[in-house]
């Protein structure tokens, strides 16, 4: 039997409107696969182990992934109760879900734990780069620098044009290159990375970009917000080992599975 051990027990929770892809995100993190999902009924549960910061302190993520429709929301919320952590998930192509976070904040503000460290997940960036865009620096437990432009397209990656197709380089076959597979067709971002960063920072929220089906920033999004969770526990604003509690510490099991 596999010895698994974790020192934290930390309650999250993905949030958003419906199809921007909590369920995936969450597939992606605790199978690193991506897959089609049907839309969530209600809510659905999923945990894994992750090692988080140089200390290397190892966290069990139990994860709530609730749907995004309008029709589940009373019974959604009442699953952000105790939340430590949250990702905050709109979809980078579809200008309303972002618009909406604004609401999901609201809620989460409102019903999860007064100190839950909330990350804003810009997803589906795949459908816009061929790669992750360049983030700025984030330093843990400092405010996001902030880009005063936005940031240049990384070299040799493909940029959305404005008939949505691809302006750079990438998978283009230039004289003596082999031929590979044919450029995806991108579309415009609805918003940007800078008006993103910028929402982040003014209502105090870590930032990530992801692509659920790349698999890019996935991890980094629970990782993030477990760091600065672990560093509010450390600075004893998290009540331990109540009941229900957010932040659970120092437990120590061994199990065949990590949920
Ligand atoms: N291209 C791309 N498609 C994605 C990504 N994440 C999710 N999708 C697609 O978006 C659709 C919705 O994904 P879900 O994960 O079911 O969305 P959800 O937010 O859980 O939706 P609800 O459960 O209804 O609230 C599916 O068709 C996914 O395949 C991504 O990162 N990139
Ligand atoms: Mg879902």
């Amino acid at each position: 039997m596999e010895q698994l051990t974790w020192d934290y027990i930390l309650k999250y929770v993905i949030v958003g409107d419906a199809s921007v892809g909590k369920s995936c995100l969450l597939v992606r993190l605790t199978d690193d696969r991506f897959g089609t999902s049907e839309p969530t009924l209600g809510v659905e549960f999923a945990a894994r182990i992750i090692d988080v910061g140089e200390q290397g302190k190892r966290v069990k993520v139990q994860c709530w992934d609730t749907a995004g429709t309008e029709s589940f929301r009373s019974i959604t919320r009442s699953y952000f109760r105790g939340a430590a952590g949250a990702l905050l998930v709109y979809d980078v192509t579809r200008r309303e879900s972002f618009e909406h976070v604004t609401s999901w904040l609201d809620d989460l503000r409102a019903h999860a734990d007064e100190n839950v460290s909330i990350i804003l997940v810009a997803n589906k960036t795949d459908l816009c780069a061929t790669e992750p865009t360049p983030l700025p620096q984030i330093q843990f437990g400092q405010a996001i620098p902030v880009p005063l432009d936005p940031p240049a397209a990384a070299e040799g990656s493909a940029r959305p044009s404005e008939d949505g197709t691809t302006g750079g380089s990438a998978g283009a076959t230039g004289a003596g290159m082999p031929a590979s597979k044919p450029a995806k067709k991108l579309v415009p971002r609805a918003v940007s990375t800078l008006e993103g960063a910028l929402f982040a920072k003014q209502h105090n929220l870590l930032y990530v970009e992801t692509s659920a089906k790349e698999g890019w920033g996935v991890v980094d999004a629970f990782e993030w917000t477990a760091r600065q969770i672990l560093e509010r526990v450390e600075r004893g604003e998290f009540e331990r080992r109540k009941p229900a509690a957010a932040v659970n510490l120092k437990e120590q099991k061994a199990k065949g599975g990590c949920c």
